[in-house]
């Protein structure tokens, strides 16, 4: 159906005190996933890259992106015309890889921490690199240069020796100068020009030309979402995956401080992502007068945008939710568990403590969530879909493991040792029991 372009832009509004239980549900759920579906899709392409490698990377990549490549990979040193760029747009990317290169350094655990439990039996851990990891770059709708400095520059940090930044091709077959840059800043090992599930499957199996790798990283559409659920349920693949992904959200909590302009802005940039895309909106104490400012903000803002079907259909499907309390507010916050939370409230940073779950939170009225997307200094790879509950957002240590060890002294076994025996006897594990029995009775 033709939409006529001047149609309001607004969202759905709800009374968080009058709502029932059911609506209160479904004002916390997110658009609906159809996994089982998607799983069925990219099974075969899954098969078909992890059975016949490179030649089926080649016909899916000339498929699904229109490239006729004749090699999927490309190594360092990458062509100096390959990585040219407008100036003021390198030094921005500069300027963001400074920023979060600092936050993320400071998250790198180096050294070993060591307590000593009992005299004698030193307990100790130490971090190391997963040693080959697989970096995905969407491409689609918007080039995400971004996206590879937020996971690039982690995987630099904490040593990762094999880094594959994959991103699909442009139908010349060329990756835009603005990842290839962010490739050579971060110090990939190679760049897979390939996208969708192909490119999950290559990265997860290895192909002729592709390195296997050990945990695979990014966020992506439908495909790669499900490709990456798929591969990390096969045992033969040997994968991990950073975290379950889903459309990106913001929730924005604003108060009678708030500038309309501003929370108007914010949401839209979200929406602007993705026709699937949910923002929600939590209303303080605001008046009708005040609602309808930022509402007619939004109408105004989004007709503006070059992206305006994007946000018409994304913010058709989201929600303001009136609350009575800054309480009240985050109490809701909590249970929609967001990926993004932004307060635009009085006094927002003494808010913070009482966040219990959400991906990256963004304090005050100068603190959009495009800081943060591109060069504050957080990273943008964030858990959606209410997974904020238990997932952490990536991080120096989502591109590092632990290891620990022991250390235990003749003294410290004999103080410890009777205590493993008696454990050891009573779960009936003769041999476990005999480990310790045997260097007691040499002491
Ligand atoms: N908001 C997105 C990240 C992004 N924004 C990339 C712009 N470019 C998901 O957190
Ligand atoms: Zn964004």
């Amino acid at each position: 159906a033709v939409i006529d372009p001047d149609t309001p832009i607004r969202m759905r509004s709800y009374e968080l005190a009058a709502v029932s239980v059911d609506e209160r549900a479904q004002l916390l759920r997110r658009p609906v996933l159809k996994y089982n579906e998607m799983l069925a899709k990219v099974k075969p392409i899954v098969d078909d890259v992890r059975i016949r490698g490179d030649a089926a990377l080649l016909e899916l990549t000339a498929k699904f992106d229109k490239a006729q490549l004749t090699s999927t990979v490309l190594r360092p040193p990458f062509p100096p015309e390959s990585i040219q760029l407008d100036p003021t747009v390198r030094d921005a990317i500069d300027v963001a890889y400074a920023n979060i290169h600092k936050f993320h350094a400071a998250q790198a655990e180096q050294g070993t921490m060591s307590v000593e439990t009992m005299p004698g039996v030193v307990c100790a851990r130490f971090a190391r690199p997963i040693a080959r990891v697989g970096l995905y770059v969407p491409g689609g709708t918007a080039i995400l240069p971004s996206t590879a400095l937020m996971l690039g520059i982690p995987a630099q940090v904490a040593g990762c020796k094999e880094v594959v930044i994959a991103t699909p091709p442009r139908q010349d077959g060329s990756i835009s100068p603005e990842v290839m840059y962010v490739a050579y800043l971060v110090g990939a090992s190679a760049i897979l020009k390939a996208g969708g599930a192909q490119a999950v499957a290559a990265l997860a199996y290895g192909t002729q030309s592709v390195p296997k790798v050990d945990k695979i990283f990014g966020p992506g559409n439908q495909w790669v979402t499900a490709a990456k659920m798929l591969v990390q349920n096969d045992t033969d693949a040997l994968v991990s995956i950073d975290m379950p992904a889903g459309p990106s959200e913001v929730l924005v909590i604003a108060d009678h401080t708030c500038n309309p302009a501003f929370v108007a802005a914010d949401l839209l940039s979200q929406a602007e992502h993705g026709v699937d895309s949910q923002v929600v909106l939590v209303a303080v104490n605001l008046s009708d007068g005040e609602l309808s400012a930022i509402e007619a903000e939004l109408d105004a803002q989004a007709h503006a945008l070059p992206r305006v079907d994007i946000v018409r259909e994304s913010i058709s499907k989201s929600n303001i939710v009136k609350a009575q309390s800054v309480d009240e507010a985050i109490k809701f916050s909590n249970d929609y568990a967001p990926e993004h939370l932004i307060l635009h409230l009085e006094n927002a940073s003494k808010v913070v403590p009482l966040v219990e779950n959400a991906g990256s939170v963004f304090v005050g009225p100068y603190s959009p969530e495009s800081c943060g997307d591109y060069a504050s200094g957080t990273n943008h790879t964030l858990p959606t879909n209410g997974y904020a509950r238990q997932f952490s957002g990536v991080n120096t240590l989502s591109f590092q493991k632990h290891i620990t060890s022991q250390e235990v002294t003749a003294d410290g076994l004999r103080g410890l040792g009777p205590v493993v025996a008696t454990l050891a006897d009573c779960e009936g594990l003769q041999a476990h029991a005999n480990a310790v029995r045997v260097r007691l009775r040499a002491l």
